[in-house]
């Protein structure tokens, strides 16, 4: 592994003293550092073994004080008699109840709720051709990351599970640098100027008046504003949509939103869009089942990264890019400053760059994921920013939010944000300094440290791309960013069926919720102007009478560069195009009563958990439970306590007891559930009997009068006195589909 440049900030366990230098020889560049700043090749511990200094791992043999005074008796406090009043002198309890009551720090004002996850990134070919950054073009380098998840309304201890954009943000400790590439897992944004984020922010937080409802946005305010700003309408699409609801953060896209800058070393730019394509493909759960997981497990989602991290199946993620030169900026059909718009992978595809790889989890929740201080304007050389007008307001937000809830200026230095590249200046003091200067001069230019810290070789130093601006100031809006309904629109038309049904029905919902008539009026007549039959869909269902309809004046939502072949609908845009490359982490409940079939058990489980999956298996009890030979089947969780909206898919193996199953009504309703959210349900031999049970509307099962051996019916697999081998081949198949919304669902009441 490389080893980290020995100038690294302190402390160090080696080698904290910095080498001597010799003062800089007198000429022009007297002022500039003779060598560029680090050039080791950064190593996927480097990170690690920097927080290894802070953690505290020693044994703990002695209470003490803050002070180190030792502690003999904790539990009563220091009163003048067993039944007289506690003494002020009480030094143990003043100190015990005042760090107590000063635990807690602000929550973070948006993304309050969130969960991390250290790793490493590693470029597959050097990007020289386009950036300077060193973490782009070094394919050696292992660059550590911290990433941070998040939902964006909620409070800290609100449900994972809320309709809600996710944060997908991720800190790479680069050897030039910290970059933070803060982003969300979809593409475009509510707003187009930075201006309007209070507001925006103002209105879908609960109200202001009783504080509900948390973490939602299915409320008067936010609609209200939604109904006021066209603009949010793209971005309202996707939050309706299927994407709100991601199944597992290991499961869903990354995107950084506004146009980037790349620079080369020779100050060539071209812009950028930053993508994260997840290696497990992208997967989402349904409505019903988010509001059931945040009653029945409101860390869903932080749970299954933590296991998944604990159980070595690392979440992994490929960095994409889309470039395009700076004189296309507005040869799409959209402004690629607007915020509000993507650019479709149809149009400019999507290039795998390099892989990030989640491998630890943090060791202390609030050091580390509560501490990390992300920000936008934190570039390295080689990235830089275009003028998107919201990124702007971001570059500002960041930094000064940090102010206020890590309590002054030096939260760089806390170990989760200080990099592994060295630090030097002459910021000195403030609140929480936690390094100690030694320099005499905290000044520049200086002749008594002999001008240092040096300033960086240009070449090796950031420099802002000379970009040539010119116009006058105004409080305006681009004219190149009037257009809010073509992409809204193109995102309805790029869903299919069963995706466009559930953002209905999410519409329906949020609307549902919102008192004010005028409020749900003024929504149907933004519908209207992505397409008439949502509208008309929606208004049916929220007591709004049906719009007249009106032509929707559809313009190009993007087109090719040489401005033929406009682009109405994007295929990568829908969930259901995207790769489903296997059932790896999928999990799966196994429903089963003592003297279950060892020989159904094992072929199941030995199946599904060598393509990686993880099977569970629910009984009335806990504990080893017999089987049908002399082997027991451990058992992992009760039908008391698990339900199948934490599972991907459930099957039910065979066994004399199989069949009481069928009279078992929470495992009737685990099942008729489980295929309600359109899950792969099997089952093998006397498992079958409980399907019967379940009564599942047009489903064929084997074994059925004049049934066959083996049926895979929309998803619901069946064998009976078959081959096992098959049938756990076609069940594999099914939870690869992932859902099966080819069932009649209707009438379970779907
Ligand atoms: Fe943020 N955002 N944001 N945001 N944002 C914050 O920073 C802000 C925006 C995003 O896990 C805050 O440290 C403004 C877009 C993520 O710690 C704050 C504007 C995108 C996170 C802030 C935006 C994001 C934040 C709150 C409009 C996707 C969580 C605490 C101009 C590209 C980072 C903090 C973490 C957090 C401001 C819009 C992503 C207040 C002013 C667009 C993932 O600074």
């Amino acid at each position: 592994m490389a080893k980290k440049n020995p100038e690294s900030n302190p402390p160090r366990k080696t080698g904290t003293a910095r080498p001597d230098r010799p003062a800089p020889a007198a000429g022009p560049d007297a002022h500039r550092a003779a060598e560029t700043s680090p050039s080791a090749t950064p190593g996927r511990d480097d990170k690690h073994e920097d927080l290894e200094l802070f953690r505290q791992r020693e044994p703990r043999p002695t209470l003490t004080t803050d002070q180190g005074i030792p502690i003999p008796h904790t539990d009563d406090s220091l009163k003048a008699g067993p039944r007289g009043p506690t003494l002020l002198e009480d030094f143990h309890l003043r100190e015990k109840i005042t760090r107590f009551d000063h635990e807690r720090i602000p929550e973070r004002v948006v993304h309050a709720r969130g969960s991390g996850a250290h790793g490493f990134f590693q470029v597959y070919e050097s990007l020289e051709d386009l950036t300077a950054a060193e973490f782009l073009r070094d394919t050696r380098a292992r660059t550590p990351v911290f990433v941070r998840f998040s939902t964006v309304v909620g409070s800290r201890g609100s449900t994972d599970l809320a309709r809600d954009v996710r944060g997908f943000a991720t800190k790479f400790y680069t050897s030039q640098g910290n970059f933070d590439l803060v982003g969300n897992n979809m593409p475009v944004f509510f707003i187009q100027d930075g201006m309007k984020f209070p507001d925006l922010v103002h209105a879908v937080k609960p109200e202001p008046h009783n504080e509900m409802p948390q973490a939602a946005s299915a409320h008067d305010t936010f609609w209200d504003f939604v109904s006021l700003v066209p603009e949010t309408m793209h971005m309202v699409m996707w939050v309706m949509s299927d994407r709100a609801l991601p199944r597992s953060y290991r499961m869903m896209e990354g995107f950084g939103v506004h146009t980037f800058r790349l620079v080369n070393a020779a100050g060539r730019s071209v812009l950028c869009k930053f993508h994260w394509k997840p290696l497990l493909g992208a997967h989402s759960i349904l409505w019903d089942e988010a509001q059931k997981i945040s009653g029945l497990d409101s860390d869903f989602h932080r749970r299954d990264l933590w296991d998944a991290i604990e159980c070595g199946n690392f979440p992994e993620y490929e960095l994409g890019l889309q470039v395009v030169s700076e004189e296309d900026e507005q040869a799409y059909g959209f402004d690629m400053l607007d915020p509000t718009k993507l650019l479709p992978e149809e149009v400019v595809p999507v290039r795998r760059i390099g892989k990030l790889t989640l491998d630890r989890n943090p060791t202390n929740f609030f050091a580390e994921t509560e501490q990390v201080a992300f920000c936008v304007a934190n570039v390295v050389p080689g990235i830089d920013f275009s003028n998107d007008p919201l990124m702007h307001a971001r570059l500002f937000s960041y930094l000064d939010t940090q102010l206020t809830r890590l309590g002054g200026p030096n939260f760089a230095e806390l170990p989760i944000n200080r990099p592994i590249a060295p630090v030097h200046n002459h910021q000195q003091d403030g609140f929480n300094r936690t390094t100690i200067p030694t320099a005499r001069a905290m000044y520049h230019p200086n002749s008594i440290e002999g001008n240092r810290p040096l300033l960086a070789e240009p070449a090796a130093g950031f420099r802002h791309f000379a970009e040539r601006l010119s116009g006058s100031k105004t409080r305006e809006r681009s004219e190149s960013f009037f257009d809010h309904f073509s992409q809204a629109r193109m995102f309805l038309m790029s869903q299919s069926g069963p995706e466009r049904e559930h953002l209905t029905n999410a519409l329906r919902f949020e609307l549902a919720k919102v008192e004010r008539l005028h409020i749900r009026e003024r929504v149907v007549g933004l519908l209207q102007k992505i397409d008439g039959q949502l509208a008309q869909d929606v208004a049916s269902k929220i007591g709004v009478s049906q719009p007249a309809p009106i032509a929707v004046v559809t313009r190009n939502a993007a087109r090719m560069k040489d401005g033929r072949a406009p682009v109405d609908a994007s295929p990568a845009l829908s969930l259901t195009n995207q790769p489903k490359p296997g059932i790896k982490t999928r999990k799966v409940a196994l429903l089963a009563l003592p003297l279950v079939a060892k020989a159904d058990v094992d072929a199941i489980c030995t199946a599904l958990c060598s393509q990686g999956a993880k099977v569970d298996v629910i009984s009335d009890a806990l504990g080893p439970m017999p089987s049908d030979d002399d082997r027991p089947v451990d058992v992992d969780h009760t039908l008391w306590t698990t339900a199948s909206v934490l599972y991907d898919a459930v099957v039910i193996p065979g066994g004399s007891s199989a069949k009481l199953l069928a009279d078992n009504a929470r495992a009737v309703q685990f099942v008729r559930e489980a295929f309600h959210h359109a899950k792969p349900v099997g089952a093998t031999n006397e498992g079958i009997a409980l399907l019967r049970a379940a009564a599942l509307p047009g489903i064929e099962l084997a074994g059925a009068k004049g049934g066959r051996g083996f049926v895979d019916s929309k998803g619901v697999v069946s064998a009976s006195g078959s081959d096992l081998d098959a049938f756990t081949a076609a069940f594999i198949a099914a939870i690869r589909e992932h859902r099966h919304f080819d069932r009649d669902l209707e009438s379970l009441g779907a």
